[in-house]
């Protein structure tokens, strides 16, 4: 990973300076393993910092609200055409700060208050805006929920639909951000014919994979597409929302003026950067070796006695059943964290843990096979935890071992 820009910053502000050098290093120093997280190129982050970050651009190329804007047009105009280009999309909107506000503007786009969504489980792999009680999609939707099957620890596709004809949602958002497996986007999409709903997924985890051909994509035919762009697709931290052209109007004014002002377009030029290296060959590569690495992790970890939920992985994360070692999702997270590993605790299905002391943690391979790791130090990977766990002190290896990578 590349240095702190030690100088500028801490000559003008030694404080801040200090804290952002001390993070790089911790950044080097340390293997994360959070599957949502990744490694900006210095392309995309010279983005982030460009003059852009100086702009109002209210409205959308050629419709703008201030003076000034031909440029940035022209920059926006050329994430859009990226992104349609890359997900094969009839439409694309580059504004959303981030897949949250992403989400909450497909919702007002295409839905009354009270109107029916059936969406996956939070406890089961889904996320906070996929109608979670605590979140303000599930108080001002009525949010069903499908999960996966207790045997498989997979997609209950059966129960979905049935749920799906017993409730006649009006949208149904497929999609995860804990679930390690495949997930069949034609059968959604067949589901969500069939009762007439519109089919919403949301990519945020696995875009990247879907770019690199290692995952089905749900393009062309979903409704609409969410993705954040800061995961396995490696951009900046904002999102993007696909569509059909027919749903194009609706999403961009949910969007602006509906819920968010001025773009940042540093945001969407970094998006423009990443989506460009995304369309490369090398980026193909990239997504394959985050699988392999993800599967590398699980068969590691499996050897040496650990449960995976839903038995692996497909993709580039995994769920490890910690119940049978006597530790909680929580401790283990710390134990490694201590070590210099970084991972987040995790819900598995059907758990009778708390969120916040859950009896699993997640494991991801998308920001160390940035890295440069590959199936051998993932596997080396799956002993330090194994070692961590068991409360033996492994920081120097971890250490080691990151300081390998780039
Ligand atoms: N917080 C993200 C994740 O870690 O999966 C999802 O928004």
């Amino acid at each position: 990973m590349e240095t702190v820009p030690k100088n500028l910053i801490s000559q003008i502000d030694p404080e801040l300076g200090k804290l952002l050098v001390v993070e790089t290093q911790y950044q080097a120093d340390t293997i994360n393993l959070i599957p949502s997280e990744n490694v900006a190129s210095p392309a995309v982050r010279a983005a982030l910092s460009s003059a852009l970050t100086n702009k109002y651009a209210e409205g959308y190329p050629g419709k703008r609200y201030y003076a000034g804007n031909t440029t940035i047009d022209q920059v926006e105009q050329l994430a859009i055409e990226r992104a349609k280009a890359l997900f094969h999309a009839e439409h694309a909107n580059v504004q959303p700060y981030s897949g949250s506000p992403a989400n909450l503007a497909v919702y007002s786009a295409l839905l009354e208050f009270g109107d029916t969504v059936l969406a996956m489980n939070l406890a089961h792999g889904g996320h906070l805006t996929h109608g979670a009680s605590v979140s303000f999609p599930g108080k001002a939707y009525n949010f069903v929920h499908y999960g996966v099957s207790k045997e498989t620890e997979q997609i209950d596709y059966d129960e979905l639909e049935k749920l799906a004809q017993e409730h006649k949602p009006k949208l149904i958002v497929s999609g995860a951000t804990a679930y390690p497996r495949t997930i069949d986007f034609s059968r959604i999409q067949q589901v969500a014919e069939a009762v007439g709903a519109y089919h919403m997924a949301d990519i945020s985890h696995i875009a990247g994979l879907i770019v690199g051909g290692v995952h089905p994509s749900p393009l062309p035919m979903a409704d609409v597409v969410t993705t954040t762009t800061h995961k396995s697709l490696r951009g900046p931290r904002g999102a993007i929302i696909l569509c059909k052209i027919s749903l194009s109007a609706v999403i961009d004014k949910a969007v602006f003026p509906g819920l968010q002002g001025g773009p940042h377009e540093n945001t969407i030029a970094a998006m423009a950067v990443a989506l460009h290296e995304a369309a490369q060959p090398a980026f193909n590569a990239y997504t394959t070796q985050i699988v392999r690495n993800a599967q590398a992790l699980a068969d590691e970890l499996i050897t040496l006695g650990y449960r995976l939920v839903s038995g692996g992985t497909d993709n580039h994360l995994l769920l490890v059943d910690l119940t049978d070692h006597q530790i909680s999702g929580k401790e283990a997270a710390l134990r490694l964290e201590a070590a210099g590993i970084i991972c987040n605790k995790n819900m598995i299905p059907y758990d009778t843990g708390t969120p916040f002391n859950p009896s699993g943690i997640r494991l991801g391979t998308p920001a160390m096979t940035t890295r440069g790791f590959t199936e051998a130090e993932f596997r080396q990977t799956a002993h330090l935890i194994d070692l961590a766990l068991q409360g033996q002190d492994v920081s120097a290896e971890v250490r080691q071992l990151a300081l390998l990578a780039c």
